[in-house]
């Protein structure tokens, strides 16, 4: 097996040490962010491949530019699977993020000033919803719905009453942090009902949706989009999938109206994810990250730690740190701790925290990428043990290079990249 990278390291070593160290980090450590995986290696080659040399500003079959009959195969590829993965009508593979495919969706759906009914990023929503410093937030009259003081679940009838009050353009669903099934056909209902399109961002979820294991939200939503890095599994970007009487205006935002050229070596690896996505594995892949969800929940809450609204029933987690049994820190020392021992996760406000952004009374916690290395729901209930060691000693140094040697041990034995060498020991001569 040869070093990894050895073109790079040929032609520059010192970013190819960058490289090789990213390599080894998510090799080492225990991947918890719920945002992120680890692709196939048949994704990472065709992102790295010569497609990204080529311009193709248009849509296939009329593109500004000669040269694209191959790209144009491979756009409508990524479209087709799309479509036939989650029973859509039409789907724009273009947009470079989530973020972009949310404005592109904005931009296509309602006029500056609209008003727009979301999910407010206090309880889970995301930046691109609305927030006052997100373009979202600054061109479009939007409105919050959150979760329940109670329940810390959304409540549906509450959501109705805002609608009815707003009357918005747009009703908005979607999470980057909730840890419960969303209710999409009550959610259009609600739509329905005050004459507004149904918009749902499941950027999170898609890989679930598309798995089988969350109710998919394409048969009622009017406008579906996503990133295909999350749960899916892709490369980083995003998509979008709408109904036929739509994909007209979806087209025109995202080009002209928000993007240039298409990152044709993403659009591919998209293709090649949605290949990978209709496989039966990756439903079994899919039910693997909900089940090793569970068994990390139980076993957190086992050892003392609250749960906001009780569990999951996807992907992911946050977890309270406040509480009679928690460890009483917040999620800024929490993340920092955890990352001296080799456990990777991200500070999160919880539903109605005090603490600030930078601060947080909590955790967000997810097992895509995981799953993804192998892990079982045996190896959560080790993860959930060394969490709790290292959460409730933050400072103690020789704790952390105690468990980061215990995670090291079980990662080795779980390679992500055999072929970069991870299972070889190539890396110890660099
Ligand atoms: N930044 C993503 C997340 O971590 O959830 C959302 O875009």
């Amino acid at each position: 097996m040869s070093a990894p990278y050895p073109l790079t390291a040929a032609v520059d070593p010192q970013l190819h040490a960058i490289l090789v160290a990213e390599l080894r980090r998510q090799e080492d450590q225990i991947e918890l962010i719920a945002s992120e995986n680890h692709t196939s290696a048949a994704v990472l080659e065709t992102v790295g491949s010569v497609l990204t040399n080529k311009y193709a500003e248009g849509y296939p079959g009329r593109r500004y530019y000669g040269g694209c009959e191959h790209v144009d195969e491979a756009e409508n590829l990524a479209k087709e699977r799309l479509c036939q993965l989650l029973g859509a009508e039409r789907a724009n593979v273009q947009p470079s993020s989530g973020s972009q495919a949310n404005q592109a969706v904005l931009l296509a759906l309602a006029e500056p000033g609209d008003k727009i009914l979301a999910m407010d990023l206090n309880h889970g929503g995301h930046l691109s919803h609305g927030h006052p410093k997100n373009l979202s937030g600054m061109v479009y009259e939007f409105h919050h719905y959150g979760v329940s003081p109670e329940e810390e679940r959304i409540d549906y009838d509450s959501v109705a009453e805002k609608a009815r009050a707003v009357r918005p353009k747009i009703l908005m669903a979607g999470a980057s942090a909730y840890p419960r099934q969303l209710d999409f056909e009550r959610l259009a209902g609600i739509a329905a009902e005050v004459g507004a399109i149904f918009f749902v961002d499941m950027a999170h979820i898609a890989g679930l949706v598309a798995g089988g294991v969350h109710p998919s939200p394409v048969p009622h939503a009017d406008v579906v989009t996503f990133t295909t890095h999350k749960t899916l599994r892709g490369p980083r970007g995003g998509a979008i999938v709408c109904k036929q009487e739509w994909i007209k205006q979806i087209n025109s935002a995202v080009f002209p109206g928000m993007q240039g050229g298409p990152l044709m070596h993403v659009v591919a690896a998209k293709a090649v994810a949605f290949h990978e996505a209709l496989q039966p594995e990756f439903r079994a892949y899919q039910r693997a990250v909900v089940a090793n969800a569970q068994a990390l929940a139980e076993a957190l809450q086992q050892r003392g730690y609250r749960l906001v609204s009780g569990g999951t029933d996807n992907h992911l987690m946050l977890v309270d740190l406040r509480g009679p049994e928690g460890p009483g820190i917040t999620g800024a020392v929490a993340e920092d701790a955890l990352h001296a021992g080799g456990i990777t996760v991200n500070k999160n406000l919880i539903p109605f925290d005090p603490e600030k952004p930078m601060l947080t009374s909590g955790i967000r916690i997810g097992t895509p990428a995981v799953t993804t290395r192998g892990f079982s729901t045996e190896d959560m209930v080790a993860v959930a043990g060394w969490m709790d060691r290292l959460l409730r000693a933050p400072e103690d140094a020789e704790l952390q290079a105690e468990v980061r040697a215990e995670v090291a041990d079980l990662c080795e034995r779980r390679p992500i990249y055999p072929h970069l060498g991870s299972a070889s020991g190539a890396w110890a001569a660099d």
